[in-house]
């Protein structure tokens, strides 16, 4: 791929090449941990790409190896800028601004595919649950950590992962804080395939053809419904959207648009009751 960076950023890379932008968490020497900074570098990023209407594929990953050889997708939230009330940002300010990222990646309608090298732990394993699909390499190690070290994701972190892995496997997952390699994720249904490391972005690549060559509309509301059974009224909100949007792009949706601007009657009567 020839991937062309995006943007400079301090702790992420960004890229995008033939339908498919690739977001990279890049602080290594933190197991790719994030602070606010972070979370808004990736935000930013997520919401270009939900912006490019030539982007239907998201590849999100961390960099890696470190110097000591070990690989991470994110290790979570950056305990060293962990204060009262939240991370604390270059300004003092405490933020919880995950919690953003965690939305967009879930309700943006593009496919975001995790590809998951090393530890995926605490608030990083809540990151790749949330994407649409997961990849990960054969030294993937997945887990939460709350629990030990006084924190915990009551959000989608908990009743997104009961969906995902039933509700018997999340609690083992939060009350235990148990590490888990990639055969034992794949057999709980985290991860939808497990490939050596060396393939891994290969891999996604090929995954984020597959889709690029299927329809956008057809893709974006199946993303929106499959959260709308989870989402309650924000995910009935989402899917509605795309009713409204496909309504739009008809002749009858514009005829009442038409009308109103030429100041007539609309008339919708030539328009079928369909069965
Ligand atoms: C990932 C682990 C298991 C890797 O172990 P390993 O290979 O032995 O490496 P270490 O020597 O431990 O680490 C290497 C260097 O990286 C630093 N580092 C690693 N993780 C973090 C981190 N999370 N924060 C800061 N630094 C980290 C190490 O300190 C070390 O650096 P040096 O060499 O300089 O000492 C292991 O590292 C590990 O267990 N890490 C901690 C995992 C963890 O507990 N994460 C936090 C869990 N909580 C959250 O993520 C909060 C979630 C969240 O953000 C949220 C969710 C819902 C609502 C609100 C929030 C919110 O708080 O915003």
């Amino acid at each position: 791929m020839d991937w062309q960076p995006v943007k400079e950023y301090e702790d992420i890379l960004y890229y995008k090449a033939d339908g498919i932008a690739k977001i990279v968490i890049n602080r290594p020497h933190k197991r790719n941990a994030f602070r606010p900074k972070t979370v808004v570098e990736l935000y930013d990023a997520f919401a270009n790409a939900r912006e490019d209407s030539r982007i239907g594929v998201v590849l999100f990953s961390g960099m890696g190896p470190h110097t000591d050889g070990k690989y991470a997708f994110c290790a979570g939230g950056d305990q060293s800028v962990r204060g009262e009330g939240g991370y604390i940002d270059e300004g003092g300010m405490p933020r919880l601004n995950v919690l953003d990222l965690q939305k967009l990646i879930r309700s943006m309608p593009k496919v975001v595919i995790a590809l998951v090298a090393g530890y995926a732990i605490g608030g990083g394993h809540v990151l790749h649950l949330l994407c649409d699909l997961t990849i990960a390499a054969d030294n993937a190690i997945f887990g939460q950590t709350g629990p030990k070290v006084g924190s915990f994701d009551g959000g989608f972190g908990a009743s997104y992962m009961a969906r995902v892995v039933g509700q018997k496997k999340a609690r083992e997952i939060w009350y235990l804080c148990r590490q888990y390699d990639a055969a034992a994720a794949l057999e709980m249904g985290l991860v939808n395939t497990v490939v050596p490391i060396e393939q891994l972005e290969a891999e996604g690549i090929q995954w984020a053809q597959e889709i690029l060559e299927k329809s956008p509309i057809a893709i974006r509301c199946l993303k929106a419904a499959f959260n709308a059974d989870c989402d309650g009224q924000s995910g009935l909100q989402e899917l509605a959207g795309n009713t409204t949007m496909l309504y739009y792009m008809t002749e009858e949706g514009s005829e009442g648009k038409q009308a109103f601007l030429e100041k007539r009657q609309p008339d919708f009567r030539k328009y079928p009751w369909l069965p």
